[in-house]
């Protein structure tokens, strides 16, 4: 049985990793943290702890405290909030994740932290983008990402420590909201069209982006981790994704259940060029050959999970 650390517990992939984990491992196997608390599962449910990632020293000291053998690094800033701040997502994303790569080489953890489409730049191939190819990002919160993929390598071919990741897509659920993304949009849309029947899109239409609903992230997350070693040659930034989709799409998802639905754009340049720089539609056939990797959920019934699950909390 694993014992694991979560950083990041309160974010938007973490508050639902942390439930599917303690389901999976049993709750007092799953250590919660995060830079802040809150009245929520991932707090009320079983262990959690204050920890800032970019202190090292408090990262072992729950690592040794907690017995821990795995650790699920997700604490990192987003690429528009990125994009604000640069300087602050590098002291976070990186120093953060050099934090969590030295704890698991010093206490022998395995590892996992995500990457993203974010790797990617303007020259990498737009569609089909293959798992190993050209890397020239031209966001901070990419920079990060390259740089975090090659650094989990390094621990692993350096140091042998079990380094294991994959490039999300954009994530779409109905628990926590993301907070300063690119593809955010693809998540504000659902309670927008419930609250007000209509949403003015800041990505324009035509604009198409990876995305996968989150209880395939969370299943994703689990088989890598759980995957036989020998079979992984990529280890650290498997492509993964469900759908290649834009805008209009959703907006006409939607409009099968809400047929009063209007969506409107109205680009915003900052996050319109993020996206423009990312790639339309990646291949993900090295996950499903190395680990197995398959998305249950294509854009039809990620809309009907989405609007039903959201009508409960919203109305
Ligand atoms: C973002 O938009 O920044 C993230 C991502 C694709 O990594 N959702």
């Amino acid at each position: 049985m694993k014992r694991i650390l979560v950083t990041g517990a309160l974010g938007q992939i973490g508050s639902e990793l942390i439930t599917k984990l303690r389901a999976e491992y049993g709750a007092d196997n799953v250590i919660a943290s995060d830079i802040r608390t809150a009245d929520t599962e991932a707090v009320t449910g079983g262990p959690f702890e204050i920890l800032d990632v970019t202190d090292g020293a408090k990262m072992n000291e729950l690592v040794s405290k907690y017995n821990v053998d795995t650790m699920m690094h997700m604490a990192a800033l987003l690429s528009a909030k990125a994009e604000e701040s640069p300087q602050l997502a590098w002291h976070l994303n990186m120093g953060g994740l050099m934090n969590g790569l030295e704890t698991a080489r010093e206490h022998n953890l395995q590892f996992f932290t995500p990457s993203s489409i974010g790797a990617f730049g303007p020259d990498t191939p737009k569609t089909d983008t293959p798992q190993d190819t050209i890397q020239r990002p031209t966001t901070m919160y990419g920079v990060n990402k390259v740089s975090g993929e090659l650094l989990c390598d390094y621990y692993f071919k350096r140091f042998g420590v079990d380094t294991r990741g994959v490039r999300f897509p954009g994530l779409i659920s109905y628990v926590t909201p993301p907070g300063g993304g690119t593809t955010d949009y693809a998540v504000e849309v659902y309670y927008e069209a419930l609250k007000s029947g209509s949403y003015t899109s800041y990505i324009d239409k035509g604009t198409y982006m990876d995305m996968m609903y989150m209880p395939d992230a969370l299943q994703a997350i689990v088989d890598l981790m759980e995957a036989d070693p020998a079979k992984l040659k990529h280890r650290n930034a498997f492509n993964v994704t469900a759908m290649s989709i834009e805008p209009e799409m959703v907006a006409s998802e939607i409009k099968k259940h809400i047929p009063s639905f209007e969506m409107n754009y109205q680009p915003d340049p900052v996050r319109q060029a993020i996206a423009d720089s990312w790639p339309d539609a990646i291949d993900a056939s090295a996950a499903k050959q190395e680990w197995g990797f398959k998305a249950q959920h294509d854009l039809a019934s990620m809309t009907k999970d989405m609007l039903t699950k959201l009508r409960t909390t919203i109305t």
